[in-house]
């Protein structure tokens, strides 16, 4: 047998990758590699390269074990090419393959730096996702809109989850008319389960500490789960005390709990150590156990088969070009608050705060509040996009895209959001504890004490209406605007006007 090059990106580490079964232990050689293009095409935070790092490390010892010939390259060897085309190339020279077997990488830089690389690379479909690109083209194909809900309800009957016969569990699709309770007083979830460094790991943070410490983020204390043993007992741990909780608190936040139930395994998903269907038949074995309720089930499986397959269809259907996206012509360049400078909204503070601590927000906070700012005050998108992709220890661009351009910015003109998830101050205090303890008054709606989501939230609204005023879901909204009397919607707008110029002129908002 002639010898292929197998090659594992840092956010393929599955035993079961589609490359890896298709290869042949005997001849084949898995090439691994930690290279400069893939640690710098974005500065991602600290904890993020300590992660893949660590895993990537792990995993390959694990191939060893297994009886694979492994060729790795660490950061810092002399040899290191530098990109994953170069180290290829190197790694064929020296072992005489002109044949590289690959599972298809997860974005579109990837596929086609590989594309260029001048040696035979067989690209094999990731089937760790449920939906391929092609099944996902084959779904949307003449549909007027693509809804999340609808292909999420092929994805319960392709793979069987909550299913009986050809009919939901319970009687429903989707139960979130029983989820998003408003903050509780407290959580009953100690929060994620949390691993001591080992020696892979602590000499991985030793060496990420020095080459980016000019990177955003907080590198220490580095308590992520980094190979699979670990990531199944992280997932264990949320199975057993926070699953069944899930869906009533989902959209809350508290200043006291940066992870209320949430599972926080994106960043196992995302590389590979967990895979979505496993995570799901876990799910639903809790529920038909008893041990959890079908609203936080069915929520929960809905966020992995639903809009995580979901998001990378779109992704891949949409192309490169989509993260170019602006529908709506925002063009404001990302103020400093955005990477930690000062703010005296509460929600802003905390949720920036939390994510250069963490390299973790939830999913309403990277929504609600950090997306919903941006997108009222009019934030480039493009910029936004960038900042979300360096700042969370699960950000690929597969899946952040689409979720920052797409849900949270509607850059995308509509594909993913039927209508743009923009609040006032009132839904952050409903959902959260935090204007309570705010500089600003989320009650008062005008002058220099209001909360500034009041009037950009307005700003926003009168900036697009030609676009949004027919939306039947937004239609209430200005007719809201149309009854307030004309003094005060000229506060409003100038109060809108005073944020927007203290923001563009570097000024505490
Ligand atoms: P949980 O709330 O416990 O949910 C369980 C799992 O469901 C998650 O681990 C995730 O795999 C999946 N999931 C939930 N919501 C989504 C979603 N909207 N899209 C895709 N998968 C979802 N998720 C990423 O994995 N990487 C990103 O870079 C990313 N960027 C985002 C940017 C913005 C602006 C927004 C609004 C959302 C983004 N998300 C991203 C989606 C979501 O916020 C995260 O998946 C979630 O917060 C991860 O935390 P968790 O594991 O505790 O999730
Ligand atoms: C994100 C990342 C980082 C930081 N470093 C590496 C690396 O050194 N080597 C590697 O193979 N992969 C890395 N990755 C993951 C890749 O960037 C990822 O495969 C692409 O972004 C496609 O999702």
């Amino acid at each position: 047998m002639v010898s292929r090059l197998i090659l594992v990106l840092g956010d393929q580490l599955t035993e079961t990758l589609s490359a890896l079964v298709a290869g042949d232990k005997a001849c084949d050689v898995v090439l691994m590699a930690e290279v400069r293009d893939e640690a710098r095409y974005v500065r991602h935070h600290p904890k993020k390269i300590a992660l893949i790092f660590s895993a990537m490390r792990k995993f390959a010892t694990r191939l060893q074990t297994q009886g694979w010939a492994v060729r790795y390259t660490c950061y810092d060897d002399v040899e290191n090419a530098g990109s994953i085309g170069g180290e290829l190339l190197r790694r064929a020279s020296e072992g005489g393959q002109s044949a590289v077997l690959v599972t298809q990488p997860a974005e579109w830089r990837l596929i086609n730096a590989l594309q260029d690389v001048p040696l035979h690379v067989e690209m094999l479909n990731d089937d760790r996702f449920i939906a391929s690109p092609a099944d996902f083209e084959t779904w949307a194909a003449g549909r007027k809109s693509l809804r999340m809900e609808y292909f999420y309800r092929d994805m319960r009957r392709r793979t069987g989850l909550l299913m009986e016969g050809d009919k939901p569990a319970g009687g429903q699709w989707n139960f979130d008319h029983e989820n998003r309770k408003p903050a509780p007083d407290s959580i009953a979830f100690s929060g994620p389960m949390q691993f001591e460094p080992d020696a892979v790991v602590s000499q991985v943070l030793m060496f990420v500490e020095t080459e980016f410490c000019d990177h955003f983020g907080d590198l220490h204390p580095f308590w992520f789960a980094t190979d699979r043993d670990q990531a199944l007992c992280a997932l264990g741990h949320f199975m057993a005390h926070a699953l069944p909780r899930f869906g009533d608190f989902q959209d809350a936040m508290l200043i006291e709990n940066r992870f209320l139930y949430h599972a926080v395994i994106s960043p196992y998903l995302n590389i590979g150590l967990l895979t979505p269907l496993e995570v799901c038949r876990a799910a639903e074995a809790e529920w038909q156990a008893g041990h959890a309720p079908i609203n936080a089930v069915e929520g929960f499986i809905r966020q992995i088969i639903g809009w995580r397959e979901y998001v990378r269809g779109i992704y891949f259907m949409q192309g490169p070009e989509y993260t170019a996206r602006n529908a709506l012509g925002h063009k404001r360049p990302l103020p400093a608050l955005y990477w930690g400078g000062e703010t005296k909204m509460s929600c802003v503070a905390h949720a920036v705060t939390q994510t250069r601590e963490e390299a973790y927000a939830h999913h309403i906070q990277r929504l609600m509040v950090t997306g919903n700012f941006a997108l009222i005050a009019g934030i480039d998108p493009t910029a936004l996009h960038e900042w979300y992709l360096q700042v969370y220890i699960d950000a690929f661009e597969w899946v952040e895209a689409p979720n920052t351009l797409g849900m949270s910015q509607f850059a995308d003109g509509g594909i993913i959001a039927s209508k743009p998830y923009v609040s006032s101050g009132a839904y952050i205090n409903r959902m959260s504890n935090h204007c309570k303890s705010c500089h600003y008054s989320v009650a008062q709606k005008t002058g220099p004490g209001a909360c500034p989501f009041n009037p950009l939230y307005w700003h926003f609204l009168l900036r697009h209406r030609d676009r949004f005023a027919k939306n039947p879901r937004m239609g209430n909204m200005y007719r809201t605007w149309d009854r307030m009397d004309e003094d005060r919607r000229k506060a409003v707008l100038q109060d809108a006007d005073r944020v927007l110029a203290a923001l563009d002129s570097g000024a505490v908002v």
